[in-house]
């Protein structure tokens, strides 16, 4: 198999190994660099051209090694010829990473003059239909679009949280990986006032 094709086909979904019913996921929060977390997945908060950036998208292809950008040079020769679009999402092996799979998905650049919430909530509800596929347990989460990409910190932990509480999916927890104490603290009171607890 080649590394990008790491989609899991509908057929394995019925995998002995796969819980069957869709049972709460967790939601938690920690500080933190998302490249040292032990989960399956490590979802990177990605730009179109799949091949590297700055912020968390930088910090994952350096610590995952030259795997990963092997694999998303892969994509973009295949399926995404133009790039992934904003909002979707793609899995590719994790090279070096202690996780299995990066899920790699493009925030939108945020815009004061238009509302792009939907296609924020379509990056976390996307990485959890893939995650789901692969049959990951755990999956780590950065704040999609609230660096470079410059959405407003709370707003973006809203659209986070509320979009990742109603997925239906199997994924067992889904951890919010914050950079910064003062990310956490935005997030951890936006999930108290959320009653998501
Ligand atoms: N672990 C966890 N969170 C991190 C880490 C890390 N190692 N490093 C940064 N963050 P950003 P975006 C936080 O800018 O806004 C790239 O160039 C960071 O503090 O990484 O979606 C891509 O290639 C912030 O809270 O992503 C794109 O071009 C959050 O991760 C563009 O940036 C997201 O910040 C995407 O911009």
């Amino acid at each position: 198999m080649s590394e990008s094709g790491l989609h899991a086909r509908p057929g394995s979904l019925k995998s002995a190994s796969y819980r069957e019913s869709h049972t709460a996921m967790r939601i938690t929060l920690e500080t933190g660099d998302i490249t040292a977390q032990r989960v399956d997945a490590v979802v990177n908060a990605a730009n179109s051209s799949l091949l590297g950036g700055g912020g968390v998208d930088g910090a994952i292809h350096r610590r995952g090694g030259p795997a990963i950008l092997a694999a998303c040079r892969e994509l973009r020769a295949s399926r995404y010829g133009r790039g992934l679009p904003a909002g979707q999402a793609v899995a590719t092996t994790a090279g070096e990473l202690s996780a299995r799979w990066v899920i790699h998905t493009v925030g939108p650049v945020y815009s004061a003059s238009e509302d792009r919430s939907a296609v924020l909530a379509s990056c976390y509800a996307e990485s959890l239909r893939v995650a789901d596929e692969l049959g990951a347990e755990t999956v780590a989460f950065p704040a999609v679009s609230a660096g470079i990409y410059g959405w407003p910190h709370e707003d973006a932990a809203r659209i986070a949280l509320t979009t990742v509480s109603q997925a239906s999916c199997r994924v067992g927890e889904a951890r919010f990986v914050l950079f910064t104490p003062d990310m956490h603290a935005i997030f951890a009171r936006v999930h108290a006032g959320l009653k998501l607890a």
